[in-house]
This record gives C-alpha cells, structure tokens and sequence, in this order.
C-alpha cells in the first residue's frame, strides 16, 4: 500500500483524558504503541506500574495514568500532563530516552511539578539518571515497600536512595489490570480485549500476561539480572492459578497466558506442583509461552515432557543463542551444542507424538543471538545450521545488545564500543549494536547469500 495511502487508514488516538488526581503515572513506551502498534510485544502491559499502581490504591492513594504509547505526538502528551503536580515514571534502558523527554515536557507545563522515578535503569546506569536534572528521586531497586511515603512524603528521601523489596512474590498483591492504560484507538480496543492484553500469535485471546518468578539464577554475560534484581521468592502455585480463575471469571473469557519469566523452567518442586494443580484447578487448561533452559531440559527431561503434554506448555522459548561451544562459553551461557541438540531432539519427539494423536504440537521460541564479539563465520553458520535442523520453531533472532548491567554490557560500554547512546537505547533485533562487528555479514547471512555453505555441512553437521 502506498504510504499515503496508508496513513488515511492509521487508527486515530482517543485524546480525552479526565483527570481524577493530582498525580500522573507515565507509562513508557514508543509513541503510537497503544494507538497504532507495530507488534504485538508493544502492547503488553507494564507490571511493575501495575503492581505499584495498585499498592499506592490499597493504601489510599489515588493516581491518574497517561502514557506515551496512548498519543501521537508530543504535544498532545504536553496538554494532558499540564496540571498535575506530580509524576511517576518506570524507567528500564530501552525507555530512559522516552522518560527524559516526557520529564522535560512534564516541567515545562508544570515548573514546580515533582518527578519521581524508579526502576531497571536506575539500577544499572545511575549515573546517565542521575545526569538528568528533571528527575526530582531516583529509587534503585524493588519500590514495593518505599512507593507510599515516596509519593506522599518525597521530602523524606535524599535524591537518589536504595529500597528494599518483598522477600517473596507472595507478599505482592494480585494486580488490579484496570489501572493499566486502555488501547488507545476504537480500532485496537475492539481486539485488546483489555484489561487482558491482546492476541501475539502464540495463543487464543485474550491473553494473560503473569510472571510467577521475578529472577534468573544463572549468570550469563549478556543477561546475569540476578546481579542486579534481588532474589525473591516464586509466587505460589495456588495463588496463581486463583489468579488466572478469577480473570477468567471477571474479564475472560482467557485463551492463552504468557509467563513473563525470565526463566519458568527452574526450580523443580514448583515446577510438580504447577503440573499437579493447574490441569486440575484451573478453569481451563490454558495454553501458555514460557522460557527454559537447553541445559536444564537435559537435567530434567520428564519434568520438560509432562509440563508440555499435561500443562500444555505449547510456546516454549528457549535462550539457545548460538549452535558453537566458542560462543557458548564466550556467553557463559553454561550450555553446550550438545545440550541444545537434546532439547531439539527432545521437544521433536514429543511433537510428533502429539501430532500422531492428533493434538497440537508444541513449538520453540528460538532465541538466537548473532553479531557477538569474538563470534567467526564458522561460528555464525553453526548458529544457523542448528535453527534450521529445528523442524517445530518460530526463530527470534537478534543481533547481540550490550545492555547496561549485564556484565559483557559494562565492559563494552567501559571500552567505548556500545553504539547504544541514551539518546537511542537501540532495541530493534537488526540494529547495529557494537563497534568491531561486520554487520554486512550478519545481513548477507540472513539474507541467503551463504545458504549453499550452511546446508553443504549440515548433513556432516548432525
Ligand atoms: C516483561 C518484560 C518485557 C516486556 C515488557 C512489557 C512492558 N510494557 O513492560 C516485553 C516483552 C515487551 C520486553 C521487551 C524487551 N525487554 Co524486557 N523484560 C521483561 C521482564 C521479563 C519482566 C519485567 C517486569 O515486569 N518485572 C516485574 C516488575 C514488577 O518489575 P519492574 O518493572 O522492574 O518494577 C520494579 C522496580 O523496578 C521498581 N520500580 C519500577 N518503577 C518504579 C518507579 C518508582 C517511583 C519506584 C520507587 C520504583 C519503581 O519497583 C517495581 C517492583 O519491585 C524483565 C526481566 C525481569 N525479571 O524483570 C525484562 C527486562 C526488563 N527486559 C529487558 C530487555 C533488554 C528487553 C528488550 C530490549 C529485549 C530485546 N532485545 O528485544 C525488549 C525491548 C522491547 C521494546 N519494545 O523496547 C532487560 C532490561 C535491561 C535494562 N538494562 O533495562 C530485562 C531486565 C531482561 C534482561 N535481563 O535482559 N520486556
Ligand atoms: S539469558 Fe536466560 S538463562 Fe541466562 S541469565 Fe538471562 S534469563 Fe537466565
């Protein structure tokens, strides 16, 4: 379609906003995202604000919410913040540019207005929020204990402070999803189905976004959050499944959930009693996406096979990253080739007898990792030659980012060699992330130039 053409057909924003409270939740994102998205991912809805949100409403206090993805353009975000006294921003690196933009919009309609923020990003790149004289309170770490008196009292907390979160997931309140920001166009609000989120591809809607697990034991270079999110205790099974009940009962009907875990396929014990209870107590069994391990796929085969058939653990993404031992350990991913080669195997053999007995075969989430420093084209084409041995996959590949607290992260960007600038925390999988890489070879590579060499060792490959 022709771009003109197709701007005439662009859903228009809702820009009413009736304004209830003095103070503002911003949520982040692109502009357009709740208006127009580009994908699905866009629309999923923020946990943290909602958790917080919800917190501040248990203890009384009242807050409006707006958010960037909801207009178009910043002036329309401009005449909605003019009048609040206060506002409240999640900030994680890929939003940090968003939220100093809004943050200087938000003090230039209101002078006196305070800006309070928090979040991933003020944990791991201190120093870059700091730099921003617009943020009145920078919070590191979980706000759960410290969002109240923050809110009420800000002059008793120094600029920048630390809190302290909930031993475990099962002193959070469940989330009330209304105070989530609605689709913000008739045209995407007729399949959001909020305060359920809209469908991805993975699953039936209206889907459900939970996270049962806050953080990810393993320590690989390009990730390793558990060096900067505190350990927390699993939610427990029980108190998940009431909470998939009742959203089905108030909101549903529910279709699909995605368990935003970082990683779901962890701790065993939880692991059995979710394969016991869900099929049992569940409304529905639900079909879900969740994420494992290669490695623990090896560890714990039958676990993998009953949460598959009996949970219907149907999108299962797997951080498989590279198909070369090299870049494995360059990862510290503590996987190897052989590992990933047995979950592929693995999950085969289960879809197909799924398939045989005429159910829906489960499918990989393949997360795929190219253009990381020290990879060689050996390397690379072992990558792909792994991707396409998967016969039940849908490839989510991405060149590899060096996210701010990650360990390789740090380094690269202590070297100077991070093109992710805080102006432009580039996110998109294509991006050009890293000074040193060939980039043009990654793009030839995807593009099919080297085909002939990938599948000419492939059969000497497997
Ligand atoms: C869900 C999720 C997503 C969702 C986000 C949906 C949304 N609208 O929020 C989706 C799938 C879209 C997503 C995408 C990406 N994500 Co993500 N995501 C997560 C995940 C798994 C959970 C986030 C979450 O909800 N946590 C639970 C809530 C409760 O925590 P929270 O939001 O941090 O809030 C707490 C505190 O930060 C604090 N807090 C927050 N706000 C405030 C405000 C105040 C005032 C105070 C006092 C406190 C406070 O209190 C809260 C409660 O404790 C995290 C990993 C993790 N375990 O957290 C990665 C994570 C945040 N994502 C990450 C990344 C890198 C990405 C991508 C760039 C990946 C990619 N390359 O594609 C993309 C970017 C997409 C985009 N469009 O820009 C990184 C961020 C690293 C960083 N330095 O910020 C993380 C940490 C994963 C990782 N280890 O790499 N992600
Ligand atoms: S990449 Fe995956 S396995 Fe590695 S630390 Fe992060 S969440 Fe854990």
């Amino acid at each position: 379609m022709l771009p003109k053409l197709k701007s005439l057909f662009k859903a228009r924003a809702i820009t009413d906003h009736t304004r209830s409270s003095d103070i503002v939740w911003l949520d982040l994102g692109d502009l357009g995202d709740l208006v127009n998205p580009n994908g699905p991912l866009e629309q999923w809805q923020d946990h943290g604000l909602g958790l917080l949100r919800t917190i501040l409403r248990d203890n009384g206090v009242h807050t409006d919410v707006l958010s960037t993805r909801a207009v178009t353009s910043w002036e329309q975000l401009r005449r909605q913040l003019a009048g609040y006294k206060t506002m409240i921003m999640n900030v994680r690196s890929y939003t940090f540019p968003t939220a100093c933009r809004a943050a200087s919009l938000f003090k230039e309609v209101n002078p006196q207005g305070l800006v309070l923020t928090g979040g991933m990003h003020a944990t791991v790149a201190l120093a870059e929020m700091v730099q921003i004289s617009e943020f009145d309170k920078i919070c590191q770490g979980p706000g759960e204990n410290a969002i109240v008196d923050l809110v009420t009292k800000p002059d008793s907390f120094t600029r920048v402070f630390r809190a302290t979160g909930s031993r475990s997931m099962a002193q959070w309140p469940m989330i009330d999803r209304t105070l989530w920001p609605k689709p913000a166009s008739r045209r995407l609000a007729k399949r959001f189905k909020w305060p359920l989120e809209p469908e991805c591809g993975w699953g039936p809607p209206g889907v459900v976004t939970i996270m049962t697990s806050r953080v990810c034991p393993w320590q690989c270079v390009f990730c390793n959050e558990n060096s900067y999110i505190p350990n927390m205790g699993r939610r427990p099974v029980d108190m998940i499944i009431d909470e998939l009940n009742y959203l089905d009962r108030k909101y549903g009907p529910v279709g699909s959930i995605v368990i935003h875990d970082s990683m779901f396929f962890q701790n065993p014990s939880w692991l059995e009693e979710w394969i016991e209870k869900y099929p049992r107590k569940a409304n529905k069994v639900w079909p879900y996406w969740a994420a494992g391990r290669a490695d623990t796929v090896r560890q714990w085969p039958h676990l993998f096979e009953a949460l598959i058939k009996e949970t219907k653990w149907d999108t299962v993404s797997i951080g498989f990253e590279s198909g070369s031992d090299r870049v494995l350990r360059i990862l510290n991913k503590e996987c190897t080739e052989e590992d990933n080669y047995f979950a592929i195997d693995l999950l085969h053999r289960i879809a197909d007898e799924m398939e045989e007995v005429g159910r829906k075969p489960p499918v990989f989430w393949s997360n795929i990792m190219l253009g990381i420093p020290g990879e060689t084209h050996e390397d690379a084409f072992k990558t792909m030659r792994m991707l396409r041995y998967m016969r039940y996959v849908i490839p989510s590949i991405a060149f590899y980012a060096p996210y701010p607290g990650s360990a390789l992260g740090n380094q690269l960007i202590a070297e100077g060699k991070s093109r992710m600038t805080k102006e432009n925390y580039h996110r998109y999988p294509d991006d050009e992330k890293i000074v040193g890489v060939d980039y043009q070879f990654y793009r030839d590579l995807l593009s099919g130039i080297y085909d002939e060499e990938i599948n000419r060792d492939m059969a000497q490959s497997l």
